[in-house]
């Protein structure tokens, strides 16, 4: 065992005991807890679809431009998606956000922590098997759910007004949904607060970490790799979130 590992499990041991004994746990994930279920992650090797950079197609700007491309790129995220399963890093969060007193928040639209059961999940940005109305008109303000893989016609219109569906997420560009960012800094009130798998790059997600730290939780870190957030944060763990989530529920 190397003095890296070594080092890592009293690491992890150090993390699962602060969570054993938090009243308020938060924990906030990003792309790297669906790696391993298959789905590719933004900044990683298989992030580019076609040519194009994720900030590219996720924005309101793309949609208004091409909206059949914008419609393309969801399609095959969705088909991706829906041949992957929730992983051990998914089961073990879903078991840890029963405790009383835990909240999950997660950046990911792939809907993996929901079909892990996951109560109570803070969507920051929305779910990709949901649609909404682009106009925005009176029918067509609440997401209604479609799970349809494949779906046809691209792009789907929405019954009421005809007019396009769009992917209810949020793009870059667009604000979060008032509810649910209060919900998420409400949710930084707490003893620990530790982020998996995320390059915490994206805002205001990224700024959740130092809310918790300001607010006087400890806080962590899970990534393969240090991120702006590692110096910042109590405890940098590296390793894979399927490997070392399970080790957290003990
Ligand atoms: C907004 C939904 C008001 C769509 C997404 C402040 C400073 C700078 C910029 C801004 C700022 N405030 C606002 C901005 C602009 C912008 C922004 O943050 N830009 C970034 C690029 C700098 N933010 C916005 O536009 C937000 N809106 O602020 O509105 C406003 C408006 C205009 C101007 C000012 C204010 C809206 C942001 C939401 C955009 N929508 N998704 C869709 O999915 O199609 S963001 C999307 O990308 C994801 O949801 C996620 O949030 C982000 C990707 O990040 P990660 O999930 O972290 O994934 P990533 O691939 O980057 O990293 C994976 C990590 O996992 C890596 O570190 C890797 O090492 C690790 N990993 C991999 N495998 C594993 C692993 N770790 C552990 N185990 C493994 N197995």
């Amino acid at each position: 065992m190397t003095s890296h590992e070594a080092a890592r499990i009293v690491e992890v041991r150090e993390l699962a005991s602060r969570i054993a004994r938090a009243r308020r746990l938060t924990i906030m994930t990003g792309a790297g807890v669906s790696a391993a279920s298959g789905v590719p992650t933004f900044r990683g090797p298989q992030g580019l679809w076609r040519e194009y950079r994720a900030e590219d197609l996720a924005t309101p700007e793309a949609f208004a431009r091409d909206p059949q491309v914008v419609w393309e790129w969801y399609a095959w995220r969705r088909e991706q998606i829906a041949a992957c399963q929730p992983n051990p890093a998914h089961e073990a969060i879903a078991s840890l956000a029963k405790r009383p007193g835990a909240a999950v928040i997660t950046q990911n639209v792939d809907d993996l922590h929901v079909r892990a059961g996951t109560p109570g999940l803070i969507r920051l940005h929305g779910s990709i098997w949901e649609l909404a109305c682009a106009a925005r008109c009176a029918a067509g303000t609440r997401p209604w759910r479609d799970e349809r893989v494949p779906l046809s016609p691209l792009p789907p219109r929405w019954p009421h007004c005809r007019g396009l569906a769009r992917p209810a997420v949020v793009w870059f560009g667009e604000s979060l949904d008032d509810a649910t960012l209060t919900a998420a800094v409400q949710a930084t009130a707490c003893d620990v607060f530790f982020t998996v798998g995320t390059s915490s790059i994206v805002y205001p997600a990224a700024g959740l970490v130092h809310e918790a730290k300001s607010r006087g939780a400890f806080t962590a870190e899970i990534n393969l790799e240090e991120t702006p957030a590692s110096p910042a944060v109590d405890m940098a763990v590296h390793g894979a979130a399927e490997q070392i989530l399970p080790l957290l529920t003990e």
